[in-house]
């Protein structure tokens, strides 16, 4: 049986992805507003990627008897610096993402609560993945540089990573 203890801890992990969602469609929404279209793509499909996220922990908690709160959403930024500075904001906020999973990990552990392990880890190889992918943005954009005759490059970088995902959901490997 889960413990309130866990519980609350997914309740948390839940505001957290949730809070992601609404801090990435934020993000979208400035990008449009400053027409990077390859960048506001690439933030509209984080942000839905986050809600599944969210959404994921809601279906697990009423699977094991417990109760998924829908969190509060405190308002997300809506101006961003530049484009190198939101995209930083993303890694830390994934790095942070990464720090509580592997927190509720050793929960689990210490709760004996092997179920809520195995669900877990789930999340341990998407994080790494988003991790990575954010890396590997950020290597792209110091080397094109964040000048406003580089928004252009930057853009057409994050286009190509949307049509490469495009085709791993198309193939189901999304
Ligand atoms: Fe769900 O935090 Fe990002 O991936």
């Amino acid at each position: 049986m889960i413990s309130k203890k866990m519980i609350k801890a997914l309740n948390e992990q839940i505001a957290l992805e949730g809070y992601a969602s609404f801090l990435y469609l934020s993000m979208a929404s400035w990008c449009d507003k400053e027409a990077l279209e390859g960048c506001a793509q690439f933030m509209h499909r984080q942000s839905e990627e986050e809600r599944m996220h969210m959404l994921k922990i809601f279906h697990y908690l009423s699977e094991v008897d417990g109760h998924a709160l829908t969190p509060a959403i405190k308002q997300p930024p809506h101006e961003f610096e530049s484009v190198r500075s939101m995209l930083e904001q993303v890694y830390k906020h994934e790095q942070k993402v990464t720090a509580s999973i592997n927190k509720l990990v050793k929960l689990s552990y210490e709760e004996n609560d092997f179920t809520t392990l195995d669900f877990l880890q789930w999340y341990v190889e998407e994080q790494r993945e988003e991790e990575a992918l954010m890396r590997s943005i950020l290597d792209k954009v110091k080397l094109i540089g964040d000048g406003p005759m580089s928004l252009y490059y930057i853009d057409q970088e994050i286009e190509k990573i949307n049509g490469k995902a495009a085709a791993e959901a198309a193939a189901g490997e999304g």
